[in-house]
């Protein structure tokens, strides 16, 4: 029988569009297990109305003084700051206590992009365990998309340290609705290993310290007839897993929670190793009750590779468009309108013994 683990606590919130859709996605996944729904919330949070009435989610904040962001980060972060009391008394009244706080948000759009970062510090500061799952633009999408995701990168990368796992999906793998349906089957089956076994079980501590161990995470499930050593490295190293693609070998903790005993495990541990890396931090955990396999790898090499490729497309297309608007504004107008000139007011370094984040961003209302 497929349940929640009762002891582990979460809660999902969604910022813009994107991140709306992925945790409306994960609640409906996980509004269908059996059991008590008690130990996990979720709560979207958007500046357009319109986008936040058109998602499934128990919990919705809107954040006024902004219909929609569209696409610019300073705008939500102004409109962010100018409610920030009102949204956070709010937005805790929904946060369950003691829980790990899962911030879904895409890195090219304008809202959540731009408030998921912010929120993320300022729930450490308020000592929870935050894990993001940040969604990087297709290779397809607008420069403008891209512009943001590789400013927003830079945010996450500072925060880094200070965060638990890290989940980036990318939209260049399939399509963005299946994205999301692939990721709320994944997290939902890490937020239901329920190991009973004499051979070993990956308890609650264990589970925590997967979420809990910084940097990027990658997580795959399959049932228990298909998790053979082969098929889930084939999973991991297929062209449309829904994650960025790996930089390395590099793996901090592997976790391995299997529905099978011992006994009957068809996974092998030292083949898997050749493939995906040697951890140093290595659980497993056997007879799930969810009846699934389930392998979260944490604390992986950040994705710079990919994340590269993305900063060097924005910047071959941003000479020519930045050439192309000079000569428009020269001619006619006087206005500056460059968008690659765009950087983040806010310091975004790790807290550094100054003013808090939330102090911080009340600042950028004062300075108005
Ligand atoms: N995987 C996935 N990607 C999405 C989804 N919706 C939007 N995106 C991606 O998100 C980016 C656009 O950001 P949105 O989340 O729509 O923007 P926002 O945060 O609401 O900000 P503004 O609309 O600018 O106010 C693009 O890269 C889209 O491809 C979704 O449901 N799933
Ligand atoms: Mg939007």
């Amino acid at each position: 029988m497929k349940k929640l683990n009762t002891r582990l606590k979460s809660t999902f919130i969604g910022c813009g569009q994107c991140g709306c859709q992925v945790i409306a996605e994960t609640a409906r996944k996980i509004m269908e297990l059996d059991g008590t729904k008690d130990n996990v919330s979720f709560v979207g949070i958007n500046t357009s109305m319109e986008d936040l009435s058109a998602v499934n989610l128990p919990h919705k904040i809107h954040v006024k003084d902004c219909n929609g962001a569209a696409g610019n980060r300073e705008r939500s972060l102004d409109a962010l700051a100018g409610n920030i009391d009102e949204i956070l008394e709010e937005l805790q009244t929904y946060i369950i206590k003691g829980s790990i706080i899962f911030i879904a948000f895409s890195m090219g759009g304008g809202t959540g992009s731009a408030m998921a970062p912010i929120l993320a510090r300022i729930m450490r500061e308020m000592e929870y365990t935050v894990c993001l799952i940040p969604v990087l633009p297709a290779d397809s999408e607008s420069l403008k998309i891209r512009d943001n995701a590789r400013q927003t990168f830079n945010e996450i990368e500072e925060l880094k340290p200070v965060l638990g796992s890290i989940f980036m999906l990318d939209n260049n793998a399939t399509d963005k609705l299946q994205i999301n349906r692939i990721f709320a089957t994944l997290i939902t089956a890490v937020l239901s290993i329920n190991n009973k076994s004499q051979d070993g079980n990956m308890d609650l501590a264990e589970i925590e310290s997967c979420l809990q161990c910084p940097s990027f995470s990658i997580i795959v499930a399959t049932n228990a007839a298909n998790g053979t050593t082969g098929h889930i490295i084939d999973i991991l190293e297929r062209e449309n897993n829904i994650f960025a693609k790996r930089e390395d070998k590099t793996v901090t903790i592997m976790g391995i929670s299997e529905a099978v005993s011992a006994k009957d495990s068809k996974i092998d541990v030292v083949e898997f190793r050749k493939a995906i890396g040697t951890a140093p931090t290595e659980y497993h955990g056997y007879l799930s009750e969810s009846g699934e396999n389930v392998v979260i790898l944490s604390g992986l090499m950040m994705p710079y590779s990919r994340i590269d490729t993305l900063a060097e497309s924005v910047e071959k297309e941003a000479e020519s468009v930045q050439n192309s608007l000079k000569a428009l504004t020269e001619v006619r107008s006087g206005t500056s309108s460059s968008i690659f000139s765009v950087k983040p007011k806010l310091d975004h370094k790790p807290t550094n013994g100054g003013l808090s984040a939330l102090e911080k961003l009340k600042a950028r209302r004062i300075s108005k």
